[in-house]
Formats: structure tokens, C-alpha cells, sequence
């Protein structure tokens, strides 16, 4: 039996539900962001707009905390977990847009790092965008990399690293891939809070990508560039 003082998150009004969904994020409450999901849907929220409008920037919100110290590390592991539920609701329906095969992509958080919500964003996107999504999960190192390019043949490898401290193993892959002679035959796709379009030149990929969308966008224009050019021969 709900309390008097319990919110009733069908009862707010949307800019009410997604603040209070803010603060469910912060607090790491997962039946709550399930629940506001649902809702937000339900009143004809496209699933993109719940994403980005409440659980990305609800984690904005808990990243700037935790960077403050007032956030530690298993609250924020609880917050993430909640925003992964939120995510997992979300998952299907930006992977339903019928859109065309665009090609694969094999995707992994670097050696060291662990952190994977921004990760698991850019595929749900990819996929979403009608890309095959190759999931290598956390803490891949070079070996993994390479085995599933063997594997899966994709027209992209990416990357993602969060710490300053692993996104320079981006450039072992990388160098990697040059002496096995097979650098050309992958785009390669960076992204990661620290990361920037200098540090993605220097590290030799072809694109660092600023987030999920991003790297949509860009994916889409590297491959009708690597498919002009194979046609011009
Ligand atoms: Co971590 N952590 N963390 N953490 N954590 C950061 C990254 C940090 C910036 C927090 C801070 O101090 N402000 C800081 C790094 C500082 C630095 O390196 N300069 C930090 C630290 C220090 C740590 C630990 C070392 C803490 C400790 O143990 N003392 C530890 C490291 C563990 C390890 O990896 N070895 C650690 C642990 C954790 C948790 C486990 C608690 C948890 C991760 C849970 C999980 O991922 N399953 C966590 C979290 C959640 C964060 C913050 C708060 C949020 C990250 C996130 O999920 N953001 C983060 C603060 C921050 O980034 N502001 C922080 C939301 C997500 C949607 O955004 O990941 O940026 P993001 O992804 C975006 C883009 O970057 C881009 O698109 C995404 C979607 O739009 N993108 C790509 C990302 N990857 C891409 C790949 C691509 C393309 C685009 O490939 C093609």
C-alpha cells in the first residue's frame, strides 16, 4: 500500500517524471527507471528521446558527483545498474527501425577499463541504424580484438575507453593491426569521455567519435566513402 508521501511517478506531469527520474538515476533506484521508462513510452516518448533526455543526462548528473566526490564508487555502481535496466527496456526498440543492414561492427571497451554504459549505448544505436553489433564487452585486450576481426570479418572496429589511463591501449591495437598487415581492411571508430580528435590522430584511427549518435552518423559516411571509392576502383 503506497504511502501518502509516495510519489506516484504515472501521476507527474513529463517534466516532473523526468526530474524525478534524474534523482531515481542519482539514488540508484532500478525498479523506478524501469517503471519511468515504461511510462515515458507509453505517452509516446520516442525511445531515443528517453534515453538521451533522462538516463544519459540523469548519468551526467551522477558523473559530475562523482568526479566532486559526494558520489563513491558503489553508488555510482547502483546508478549504473539502473541505468542499464532503463536500457535494457529501451534496447529492442531502438533496434526495430527496420533500417538496412549498413554493415558490422566489432565493438569493446579497451584493456583495464570496465566501464561499459557508453559502450552498450553506441550498439544499441549501431544496431538501431541497421548495423550487425559484435559485442567484445569490458577489458578486451589486443588477442580478443583481433580474434574476433578474424572471426567476423567487420567493416569496423571500435573502441571505447573511459579512463586516461587505458585509452592509450587504443594505440597497441592499433599498431597491432598495422604489423599484421591488416589495418586496412577495418574503420576504425574511438570513442570515451577523455578522448578527443587529436588524440584519436595520433593514436591512428580513422574517426573518434563524440557519442552514440556520432558515431552513427559518422559509420554511415565512412562506409558510402569506402564503397565510392571501391566503385571508382
Ligand atoms: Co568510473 N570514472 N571509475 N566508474 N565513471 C569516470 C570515467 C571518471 C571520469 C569519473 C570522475 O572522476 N569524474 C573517472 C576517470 C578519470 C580519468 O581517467 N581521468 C573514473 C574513475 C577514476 C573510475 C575508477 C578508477 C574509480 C575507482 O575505482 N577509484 C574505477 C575504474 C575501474 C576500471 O575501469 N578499471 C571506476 C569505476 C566505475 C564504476 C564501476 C563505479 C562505474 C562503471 C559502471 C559501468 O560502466 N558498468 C563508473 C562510472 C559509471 C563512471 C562515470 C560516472 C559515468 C560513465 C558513464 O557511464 N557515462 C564516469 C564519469 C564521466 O564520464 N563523466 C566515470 C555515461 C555514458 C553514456 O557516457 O561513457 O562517456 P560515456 O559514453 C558516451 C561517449 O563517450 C561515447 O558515446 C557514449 C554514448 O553517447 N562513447 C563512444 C563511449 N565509448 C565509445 C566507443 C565508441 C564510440 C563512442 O566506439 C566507436
Amino acid at each position: 500500500m503506497a504511502d501518502e508521501d509516495d510519489i506516484v511517478l504515472s501521476e507527474l506531469s513529463d517534466d516532473d517524471l523526468v526530474a524525478q527520474m534524474k534523482d531515481d538515476l542519482y539514488d540508484g533506484l532500478k525498479e523506478e527507471i524501469e517503471e519511468g521508462t515504461q511510462i515515458l513510452l507509453e505517452r509516446g516518448w520516442t525511445p531515443y528521446d528517453v534515453l538521451t533526455k533522462a538516463l544519459v543526462e540523469g548519468m551526467r548528473i551522477v558523473g559530475e558527483d562523482f568526479r566532486d566526490g559526494i558520489l563513491f564508487v558503489p553508488e555510482v555502481l547502483l546508478s549504473a545498474n539502473a541505468m542499464k535496466a532503463g536500457m535494457t527496456i529501451l534496447r529492442p526498440l531502438l533496434a526495430e527501425t527496420g533500417a538496412p543492414k549498413q554493415g558490422k561492427l566489432v565493438i569493446g571497451t579497451v584493456k583495464g577499463d570496465i566501464h561499459d554504459i557508453g559502450k552498450n549505448l553506441v550498439g544499441m544505436m549501431m544496431e538501431g541504424a541497421g548495423f550487425d553489433v559484435v559485442d567484445l564487452g569490458i577489458n578486451t585486450s589486443v588477442e580478443e580484438y583481433l580474434a574476433a576481426i578474424e572471426e567476423h570479418k567487420p567493416e569496423f572496429l571500435g573502441m571505447s575507453a573511459l579512463l586516461t589511463t587505458t585509452m592509450p591501449y587504443m594505440k597497441v591495437v592499433i599498431d597491432t593491426l598495422v604489423q599484421q598487415g591488416i589495418r586496412d581492411d577495418v574503420i576504425v571508430l574511438v570513442g570515451g569521455a577523455p578522448l578527443n580528435e587529436d588524440f584519436a590522430k595520433a593514436v591512428g584511427a580513422d574517426a573518434y567519435c563524440r557519442d552514440a549518435a556520432v558515431t552513427v552518423e559518422t559509420a554511415k559516411d565512412l562506409i558510402k566513402r569506402k564503397h565510392n571509392q571501391l566503385a571508382a576502383g
